[in-house]
C-alpha cells in the first residue's frame, strides 16, 4: 500500500497505482466536466436541457451561454486554477455560471443560498477565492450587504458579482464577451469544492476532480435509470451534492434530459410545475418529503407524471417511507450520501419492503465499506458500527486541513464517515445514528435516531427530534421537540405511545417540548447543533430567572 499524495495545491490525491486500477476499469475517463457538457450539446443540441420560469433552454444554447460567459470571465482576470465562491439561489444561471467557471479553469466552491457572512466569509478565506458569484437578493433575503462585507473582510477577493446589482457591484449580465478557446484542464484535478455538513461546526471544503465527480454523475444516471425521456424537478439548493450529482441535474444534462429549476422546495412552488412540465423525478431531505405527503390529497392529479421520489440527506422514518408509495403513488428510492462522496442508492426493483427499511447500497463495484468498532476493527457480520469507506468518487483528505485529516481518515485512506450503520445479508446499509448522536442519560446511552423513529410513527407528530440538554443529576437528559398540529400532545401521550411500541422506559424522553417549526440546516435537515443552543440557552434563562 502507498501512502496517500500532498499536491502541490494542498489536496490530497489517490495513490497512483489506485488511479491507474480506476482507469482500466473504465471509472476514470479523463474527461472534463467542461468537455462533458460540450459532449452532451453536440449529442443532445436542439432537446430542451432546461426549464426556468420561462426560459427554456436547448442544449446548444446553454452551452453557448457558457461560452460567452467563460470568456467575460477571463476578462475580468479570472485565471485557471481561481477559486470562485458561487452562491446563487436555484435558477438557470446556476448552472451557466458552474460551468462557465469550469470552461475556463477556476474551481467553484458551492455555497447555499441559506449561508451567511459567517460560513461565506469562511470558504472565501479557506479558498483564498478571488470572486464571489452570488444574485442581489433572493427568498426575501438582500445579499448586497453580504457582498460588502466579504469585500471588506476578504483580502484576496477581486471581483464580486451580482446577479440583479449595479454598482459598485458588476452585475451578472455584464459578464459577456465573444466566445474563445482555453487549454485543456486536466480530469485529474480538484475540478469544484463541495461542503461538508454545515450541522458539525464551520464547513470544511471538499476537493471534487472531474474525474471522480463525473463517474459519480453517470453511474447515479444509470442506476436511476435516466434517458432522454426523464424530467427532473430540481427543488432542493441545487449547489448541494444530492440534487447536483445523485444523479441531479448534471446526470439528467447526462442522460439528455431535462432539468425543470424550482425557486423553493414546497408544495406551493413545485406541484403546479410538476404537472406543467411533466416531471418524472425529483428528491428532496424527509422534512420535505412530510411536507409534500401532507399537501398531496388534494393535489393528486398535479403529480400523476411523478415516476421516482428519491429521498435522502437524513432518515427516513418506515411510517413516512411507506406513505410515500402509497399516497403520493410513485417509486420511493432512498439515497444515502455525502458531499464527500459514497453515494447508496436502493435499486428502482428492489422489492418494497427494503426499499422502506434499508438506505441502500453503494453506487459502484469499485467502492470499499468497512463497519468497525471504536478500535477500528471490523464487526460481526450484521452488526452496528461505524462506516468507513474509500473508493473511486471518495476523497482523500479535505482541503488544506492537514490536521483535521488524520482524524477523518484512517492511515489507508478510509474516510470515516461518522454514521453508524448496519448492513443487511443481501449487503444493504441501514443508517442507525450518527456515532455522536446519542444521548448519555445517566450511563444508559439512547440512540437519538431510534427514538425519532418512534415518535415518527405517531399519526399527528410532523416532525421530532431528540436532543441532549444538561442535567444536574444525570448528565444529560432526553429532549424530544416536536411539532404537531393538535393540542393536548404531551409527556404521558407519548409515553403511553412509545412503551406500546416497544420500547424501553429509559428511552422516554424526559422533558417534550412543541414547536412550530424545527430550525434546519441549509440544505433542510434538522439542525440539532442550533437546537441544543437553544435548549441549552433556553434552560440557562429559566435558571437565572427563577
Ligand atoms: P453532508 O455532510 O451534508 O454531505 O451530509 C452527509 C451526511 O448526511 C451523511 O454522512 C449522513 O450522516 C447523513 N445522511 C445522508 N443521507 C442519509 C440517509 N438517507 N439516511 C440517513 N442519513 C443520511
Ligand atoms: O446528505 C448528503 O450529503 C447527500 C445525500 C444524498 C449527498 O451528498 C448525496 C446524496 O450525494
Amino acid at each position: 500500500m502507498s501512502a496517500a499524495t500532498l499536491g502541490l495545491d494542498g489536496t490530497v490525491a489517490w495513490p497512483q497505482e489506485i488511479a491507474a486500477a480506476y482507469r482500466a476499469a473504465g471509472y476514470w475517463r479523463d474527461q472534463t466536466l467542461a468537455d462533458a457538457l460540450r459532449t452532451w450539446a453536440a449529442r443532445s443540441g436542439a432537446d430542451l436541457a432546461l426549464v426556468c420560469g420561462k426560459r427554456r433552454w436547448s442544449y446548444r444554447e446553454l452551452d453557448a451561454r457558457v461560452d460567452r460567459l467563460a470568456a467575460g470571465l477571463q476578462t475580468l482576470g479570472i485565471q485557471p486554477g481561481a477559486r470562485v465562491v458561487v452562491q446563487l439561489p436555484n435558477c438557470a444561471e446556476w448552472l451557466v455560471v458552474f460551468f462557465a467557471l469550469l470552461r475556463c479553469g477556476a474551481l467553484p466552491v458551492l455555497a447555499l443560498p441559506a449561508q451567511r457572512l459567517a460560513e461565506i466569509g469562511s470558504f472565501c478565506a479557506q479558498s483564498a477565492a478571488v470572486a464571489y458569484i452570488g444574485a442581489a437578493d433572493a427568498a426575501g433575503y438582500d445579499y448586497r450587504p453580504l457582498a460588502s462585507a466579504l469585500r471588506a473582510c476578504c483580502p484576496s477577493l477581486r471581483s464580486v458579482i451580482l446577479d440583479g446589482a449595479q454598482h459598485p457591484f458588476i452585475p451578472l449580465a455584464s459578464v459577456d464577451a465573444e466566445p474563445t478557446s482555453f487549454a485543456p484542464a486536466s480530469a485529474a484535478a480538484v475540478a469544484l469544492f463541495q461542503l461538508s455538513g454545515g450541522s458539525t461546526g464551520t464547513p470544511k471544503l471538499i476537493p471534487r476532480t472531474h474525474n471522480d465527480y463525473l463517474y459519480s454523475v453517470e453511474a447515479s444516471a444509470s442506476v436511476c435509470q435516466l434517458s432522454r425521456a426523464s424530467v427532473y424537478l430540481c427543488a432542493l439548493p441545487m449547489a448541494h451534492n444530492f440534487p447536483l450529482s445523485s444523479p441531479g441535474a448534471l446526470g439528467t444534462l447526462a442522460a439528455g434530459g431535462c432539468v425543470v429549476i424550482a425557486p423553493q422546495p414546497s408544495p406551493t412552488h413545485t406541484f403546479g410545475l410538476i404537472a406543467q412540465e411533466r416531471v418524472t423525478i425529483t428528491a428532496l431531505v424527509p422534512p420535505l418529503a412530510r411536507l409534500w405527503l401532507e399537501a398531496a390529497p388534494s393535489h393528486q392529479q398535479q403529480l400523476a407524471s411523478l415516476d421516482v421520489l428519491q429521498v435522502g440527506g437524513a432518515p427516513l422514518d418506515r411510517t413516512t417511507a411507506e406513505r410515500i408509495t402509497s399516497v403520493l403513488g410513485c417509486r420511493l428510492q432512498q439515497v444515502y450520501g455525502m458531499a464527500e462522496g459514497l453515494v447508496n442508492y436502493t435499486r428502482l426493483d428492489d422489492p418494497l419492503e427494503r426499499v422502506w427499511t434499508t438506505q441502500g447500497r453503494p453506487l459502484s463495484p469499485a467502492d470499499e465499506l468497512r463497519i468497525v468498532d471504536a478500535e477500528d476493527r471490523d464487526v460481526a457480520p450484521g452488526a452496528p458500527g461505524q462506516l468507513l469507506t474509500r473508493g473511486p468518487y471518495t476523497i482523500r483528505g479535505y482541503y488544506r486541513a492537514a490536521e483535521h485529516n488524520r482524524h477523518a481518515f484512517t492511515a489507508d485512506g478510509f474516510y470515516r464517515t461518522g454514521d453508524l450503520v448496519r448492513m443487511t445479508a443481501d449487503g444493504y446499509l441501514v443508517v442507525v445514528g450518527r456515532s455522536k448522536d446519542q444521548i448519555n442519560r445517566g450511563g444508559e446511552k439512547i440512540a437519538a435516531a431510534e427514538v425519532e423513529q418512534h415518535l415518527l410513527a405517531h399519526p399527528h407528530i410532523q416532525a421530532a427530534t431528540l436532543v441532549a440538554v444538561p442535567d444536574q443529576w444525570l448528565g444529560e437528559r432526553a429532549c424530544a421537540v416536536i411539532v404537531t398540529s393538535v393540542a393536548g400532545i404531551d409527556r404521558p401521550t407519548i409515553a403511553a405511545f412509545l412503551r406500546s411500541r416497544g420500547l424501553a422506559d429509559y428511552k422516554i424522553p424526559d422533558v417534550i417540548r412543541v414547536v412550530d417549526a424545527l430550525p434546519t440546516t441549509p440544505v433542510g435537515k434538522i439542525d440539532k447543533r442550533q437546537l441544543r443552543d437553544q435548549l441549552t440557552a433556553a434552560q440557562a434563562h429559566s435558571r437565572r430567572s427563577r
